[in-house]
C-alpha cells in the first residue's frame, strides 16, 4: 500500500507529459503553470470598483438563490469549491465508486451569474486527497478554459477569475492531462455553470420567460469493474481502481447512468417538487456522453438543448438531444398534478442503468386535457 501514493504521482505526470505532447502547439499558447498566470498582454480592467458578492454554493438538484434579471452593472461574483475524494454508493446494491467531487456531489454545484459578470473562484485541494486536480469551464476563454491555470497538488489552492461573455448553461469538469481526464470526468467530477443574459431569459419572439423553481440534475456515467463472478468490485481510493476502471471505459459501455451520483438520487422522498401552475427550469448536463432528457407526460415548453441562451428556444419539444460535453436547459410550466418522471429517453439507460429522476406535482387534474372516459372493464361486459 506504502507505494501508491508514489505510482500515483508517476502517473499523473506521465499523463501529463502525454497530454503536453499531444496538443503540444495548444499548450504552448497558454501560460503551462500557476507562477505565469500573472503574464497579461491586453488590457487589464480596473475591478476595484466593481461591487463583489460572495456566494455560497448549494448541492444539486437546488440552486443558489439568484436574480433572473441583473439589477445593476456587472459584478465579481466569488465561489469556493473544495475538491473531495471520496467513495460514493451508487446504486440500491452498496455498489461503490471511488469518486472525485467538486464541493463533495456528483455533479458539482451549479453556479449562476449574469453575462459580463466576473467569475471568481478559489478551488482548494485538501491534503488529504491523492491526487492532483484542475478546472476547465466551457463558460469560459483561453487556457484550456482555466484549466491551464487551476492545476493543484493535494494540499494546495488556487483562485481563477474569468469574464463571462457568452450566456447559457455550460460545463464545467477537471482536466489535469492524458488519461486522467476522461478518468477524472467518469469519476463524477463536473459541473455546470449557468450565465444568465442581463435582463433575463426570453422566447423566440423577445417576450421575457421567468421560473418559479430552478434544478439542476447532472448526469453521469460510470465505468465499474467487475470481479470474474460478475459482482462490482469494490476500491478503496481512485488510484487503486485506476487500471480496472480504465479497461471498463475503454468498452464505452457504462455500467450505471445516473442523475445526481446515485440511481435513485432524484426519486422517491428526493424527488423534484412543482405545482400546477408553476414553471420550472431544468438545467441538466452531461460532461461525457450524449444523452436525451424526456418528462413523462409533459413537455419542453421551451428548449436550449445546447444550453445557449442567445439562440432562439425550441418549442413544444418531446424529448431533446444534449450532446456529451454539453448543458442543457428546459423550460416546463406543469399543468397537471401527479408524479413525472424525467428520463434519458435511451429507456435502457433509464430505467436498467439509472437514468430516471422524478418530480412530485401537486395541485388541481384537469379533466379537459386527461380523463379516464372509461375505466378497466371486460371486453365482454
Ligand atoms: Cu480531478
Amino acid at each position: 500500500m506504502d507505494h501508491e501514493p508514489l505510482e500515483l504521482s508517476r502517473r499523473t505526470l506521465l499523463g501529463a507529459a502525454a497530454f503536453a505532447g499531444v496538443l503540444g502547439t495548444l499548450m504552448a499558447t497558454v501560460p503551462a503553470a500557476a507562477e505565469d498566470a500573472g503574464v497579461t498582454t491586453g488590457p487589464v480592467p480596473d475591478l476595484a470598483d466593481l461591487p463583489r458578492v460572495r456566494v455560497e454554493l448549494v448541492r444539486p438538484p437546488f440552486v443558489h438563490a439568484h436574480e433572473q434579471v441583473a439589477t445593476g452593472g456587472p459584478k465579481v461574483v466569488q465561489f469556493t469549491m473544495t475538491i473531495e475524494e471520496k467513495l460514493l454508493v451508487i446504486d440500491d446494491y452498496g455498489t461503490t465508486v471511488p469518486a472525485m467531487t467538486f464541493n463533495g456531489s456528483v455533479p458539482g454545484p451549479l453556479m449562476v451569474v449574469h453575462q459580463n459578470d466576473y467569475v471568481e473562484l478559489t478551488l482548494i485541494n485538501p491534503d488529504t486527497n491523492e491526487l492532483q486536480h484542475n478546472i476547465d469551464f466551457h463558460a469560459a476563454t483561453g487556457a484550456l478554459g482555466g484549466g491551464g491555470l487551476t492545476l493543484i497538488n493535494p494540499g494546495e489552492q488556487v483562485k481563477l477569475r474569468f469574464k463571462a461573455t457568452r450566456t447559457g448553461v455550460f460545463v464545467y469538469h477537471c482536466a489535469p492531462g492524458g488519461p486522467m481526464i476522461p478518468w477524472h470526468v467518469v469519476s463524477g467530477m463536473n459541473g455546470a455553470i449557468m450565465v444568465l443574459p442581463r435582463d433575463g431569459l426570453k422566447d423566440g419572439a423577445g417576450k421575457p420567460l421567468a421560473y418559479d423553481r430552478v434544478y439542476y440534475v447532472g448526469e453521469q456515467d460510470f465505468y465499474i469493474p467487475k470481479d470474474a463472478d460478475g459482482n462490482y468490485k469494490a476500491y478503496e481510493s481512485a488510484g487503486e481502481g485506476y487500471d480496472d476502471m480504465l479497461q471498463v471505459m475503454r468498452t464505452l459501455t457504462p455500467t450505471h447512468e445516473v442523475f445526481n451520483g446515485a440511481v435513485g438520487a432524484l426519486t422517491g422522498e428526493n424527488a423534484m417538487q412543482a405545482n400546477v401552475g408553476e414553471t420550472v427550469l431544468i438545467v441538466h448536463s452531461q460532461a461525457n456522453r450524449d444523452t436525451r432528457p424526456h418528462l413523462i407526460g409533459g413537455h419542453g415548453d421551451f428548449v436550449w438543448a445546447t444550453g445557449k441562451f442567445a439562440n432562439a428556444p425550441q418549442v413544444d419539444l418531446e424529448t431533446w438531444h444534449i450532446p456529451g460535453g454539453c448543458a442543457g436547459a428546459a423550460i416546463y410550466t406543469f399543468l397537471q398534478p401527479g408524479i413525472y418522471a424525467y428520463v434519458n429517453h435511451n429507456l435502457i439507460e433509464a430505467v436498467e442503468l439509472g437514468a430516471t429522476a422524478h418530480f412530485t406535482v401537486g395541485g388541481e387534474w384537469n379533466d379537459d386535457l386527461m380523463t379516464q372516459v372509461l375505466p378497466p372493464t371486460p371486453i365482454d361486459a
